[in-house]
């Protein structure tokens, strides 16, 4: 028996696993006991196995046959996989330039990679997912504090009071917050939730709120108004850190919390008590700003008051708030060496228009959806090969007919995956990778109170003709001649990488990372520096306020639902990563459909009873779900969860079985809002009728 110390990859958290291999199969995975998690695994991740025997995934290189998405395919060696890839991307750059490709991810710890990759085929059209998930909070934090939201960790481990806002920590799990949170709560921290609903994380609170959907941003102006005209800010910290005070202050005059009960439903004395408590907490409190805040139009706002709440308790680079997330060279590391830097940046302007139509945005992820609208008019030039990798947009973006038409505009589209999925079958050239137990990653720096560097290790060898993540792109370039890419194994990759560090491949081995503090580190809370032109935590922001949009925004209440429709909101559980998992023969037992949830006055308002088969609509589009009638539900909206509904014919036991979100978002990509850079995708109603 050996054991390989790695890394999940059941969704993009990322936990360490220790995986137990006898005679080339895998027999055990846990939670990695050298990384900290004692054993935990999330569901999700103990499915794992499950994953690796299922037949049911892409299990070789393939080439369309027939039209897009009807399903036919020829399955083709690698080498005339890769020199098809290869052929088409080149005709593409030949015809329209190299900036006609456009390559999207999911983001995360190992993106230099697949940058590195795109740089290398000179276009500027580097792409993640995030326009649906967490663009909103990150523009957020930039706006703020002049950098990501990735910059701060959330101490749940030392936390005095954890307000969670949009977040529902114990079913959109990552195992190591839970456990901190947990343990924060056995040691007398208080949790509060606002949610719409009652989650298994509201039932583990303190404190529920349960508010009126896209009422949030008043919620949050009140606590402000609170905390400023009761003098419950931290003065100091606030006198120190935190530029155009004044202004925030006369802004919040007015939103009283009496304004704030008739707009979210909350009472006036439960905002003020929730206030007080705070205070009292204060530093050693959290308030999260949200991570899949691809919501609403004004959700931008909703993450920007939660981090000036943040900052008035002086819980910003606090311990037990949201302290600086420390880098290798904050702990006296060299940092990798990036593999972005064997090629030159692109100097092109990019096709989603970040950067200089859009100059306020992020260019380093861009927003796929400019980019599709890019491929759909041709503006700002063609673009006319697509590389969706790890990545399922007709999933995870709304109205999938509409990006279903965009893409019959372009010449070439591949897919790099482990599961099937819609965009892989509406692909012209499936490339399957191996999954997470079959392949080893290139190293990644992770930053936060212990920064590491860890790699993901194979764990056993590919069941299929599967192959990894560096050697897909790596044949991808040399089956194109693309001159640069020096490296011949993962073992090259990996020396390259860590040659500054003085940390060899042998030392990561040893428990899948490099841990570079031995203890956690906090900035001294005097002395923080952030990265805004003044140095310090921005009310208003000037690079906004230039491109037209304003810092404190006055609130606009939600639209209202059209009579006899509800607003449609959609989230996570514990059993299912997006939409990637729902297949997988244990997960899919546990849960196998969504239903959708709705209050006892929608249900009789719309003859609807307990378990009864319903019809949603939205325009044109319509979907069936059984209902889940219940009070735990504002009464304004309905809940489902997402990753449902799939279509496709080679995965037996998802096929068909409840419904689709995203099928029921109208308006294409348009619902998106340029201040944070996200789509809206709760702007959405439905209309429900028993079938
Ligand atoms: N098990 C599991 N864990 C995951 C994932 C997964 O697929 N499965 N995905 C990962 C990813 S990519 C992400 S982005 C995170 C997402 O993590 P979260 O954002 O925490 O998860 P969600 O379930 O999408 O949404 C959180 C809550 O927002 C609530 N909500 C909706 N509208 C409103 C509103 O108007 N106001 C308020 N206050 N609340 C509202 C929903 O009811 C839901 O309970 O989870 C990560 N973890
Ligand atoms: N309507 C609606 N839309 C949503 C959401 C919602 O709740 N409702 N949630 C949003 C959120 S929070 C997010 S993060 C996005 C997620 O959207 P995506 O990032 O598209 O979601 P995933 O399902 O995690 O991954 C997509 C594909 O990548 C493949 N894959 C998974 N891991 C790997 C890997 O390591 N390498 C490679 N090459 N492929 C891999 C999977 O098999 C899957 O087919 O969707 C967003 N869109
Ligand atoms: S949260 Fe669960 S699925 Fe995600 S990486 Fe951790 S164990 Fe794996
Ligand atoms: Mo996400």
């Amino acid at each position: 028996m050996t054991t390989a110390w790695s890394v999940c990859g059941m969704c993009t958290v990322r936990c360490p696993i220790q995986v137990e291999v006898d005679n080339g199969e895998v027999v055990w995975i846990q939670g990695s006991i050298k990384g900290g998690l004692d054993g935990s695994l999330c569901p999700r991740g103990a499915a794992g196995i499950a994953l690796l025997k299922d037949d049911e995934r892409p299990q070789s290189p393939m080439i369309r046959n027939g039209k897009r998405g009807e399903g036919k395919w020829r399955k083709v060696s690698w080498d005339v996989a890769l020199a098809h890839v290869a052929d088409r991307l080149k005709a593409a750059a030949d015809v329209h330039g190299a900036r006609s490709i456009l390559f999207s991810d999911r983001g995360g710890p190992w993106v230099d990679l697949h940058q590195a990759f795109v740089r290398a085929l000179g276009s500027p059209n580097y792409c993640n997912h995030d326009v649906s998930c967490a663009r909103n909070t990150n523009h957020a934090a930039l706006s703020v504090f002049g950098f990501g939201r990735k910059e701060v960790s959330y101490d749940l481990k030392n936390a005095a009071h954890v307000v969670l806002q949009t977040r529902n920590i114990f079913e959109a799990v990552n195992v190591k917050e839970v456990k901190d949170l947990t343990a924060a709560m056995d040691q007398g921290c208080r949790l509060s939730v606002i949610d719409v609903r009652a989650t298994i994380t509201a039932s583990k609170a303190h404190d529920f709120y349960l508010v009126k959907p896209g009422t949030d941003y008043a919620f949050n102006l009140a606590v402000l108004h609170v905390l400023i005209a009761q003098e419950l800010y931290d003065k100091a910290y606030t006198r120190q850190y935190i530029q155009d005070f004044d202004a925030l202050a006369a802004f919040v005059k007015p939103c009283t919390p009496e304004w704030a009960e008739a707009e979210t439903g909350v009472g006036a004395g439960r905002i003020v008590d929730l206030a007080r408590r705070l205070a009292q907490a204060a530093p050693r409190v959290i308030w999260h700003p949200g991570w899949n805040t691809a919501r609403y139009n004004d959700s931008f706002y909703v993450a920007r008051t939660a981090y000036l709440i943040n900052a008035l308790l002086g819980s910003v680079g606090t311990k037990g708030g949201l302290p600086f997330a420390l880098k290798a060279a904050d702990v006296g590391h060299k940092g990798l060496k990036p593999l972005a830097d064997l090629f030159p940046k692109p100097t092109e302007k990019r096709a989603d228009g970040v950067g200089w139509k859009y100059p306020h945005l992020d260019a380093g992820p861009g927003v796929l959806s400019q980019a599709f609208e890019a491929i759909r008019t041709g503006d700002p030039y063609p673009v006319k090969a697509y590389i969706a990798y790890r990545h399922d947009p007709l999933m995870a973006l709304p109205e999938p007919n509409h990006s279903r038409e965009i893409f019959d505009q372009l010449d070439f589209l591949v897919s790099v995956t482990f599961s099937w999925s819609q965009t892989a079958w509406y692909s012209d050239v499936v490339l399957p990778l191996s999954t997470y137990l079959e392949r080893e990653s290139i190293v990644a720096h992770k930053g936060g109170l212990k920064p590491q560097f860890f790699v993901r290790q194979r764990a056993v060898e590919p069941r299929y003709d599967t192959r990894a993540d560096w050697e897909i792109l790596g044949g991808i370039l040399k089956a194109m001649n693309i001159p640069g890419w020096p490296f011949e194994s993962i073992e090259d990759n990996w020396n390259y990488q860590l040659a500054p560090t003085g940390f060899t491949p042998a030392d990561l081995a040893k428990s899948g990372s490099i841990s570079l503090a031995s203890a956690p580190g906090y900035k001294d809370r005097n002395a923080l520096k952030f990265k805004t032109p003044s140095g310090k935590i921005e009310t208003v922001n000037e690079k906004w306020e230039k491109a037209g949009h304003p810092s404190l925004k006055p609130y606009e209440p939600p639209t209202s639902a059209p009579e006899g429709a509800y607003r449609l909101i959609f989230g996570r559980c514990a059993l299912h990563t997006q939409g990637h998992t729902l297949n997988n023969p244990l997960l899919f037992e546990a849960l196998p459909e969504n239903d959708l949830w709705l209050h006892p006055s929608a249900a009789k308002a719309s003859g609807v009873a307990d378990g009864d088969l319903v019809e949603l609509k939205n325009g044109s589009y319509s979907a069936r779900i059984r209902a889940r009638v219940t009070d735990l539900i504002h009464h304004e909206c309905v809940f489902m969860l997402h990753g449902f509904g799939h279509r496709l014919p080679v995965e037996s036991r998802a096929y068909g079985r409840g419904a689709a979100d995203n099928e029921l978002m109208t308006d294409g990509l348009g619902k998106w809002n340029p201040v944070g850079g996200a789509l809206s995708m709760q702007e959405n109603f439905v209309t429900i009728r028993k079938v």
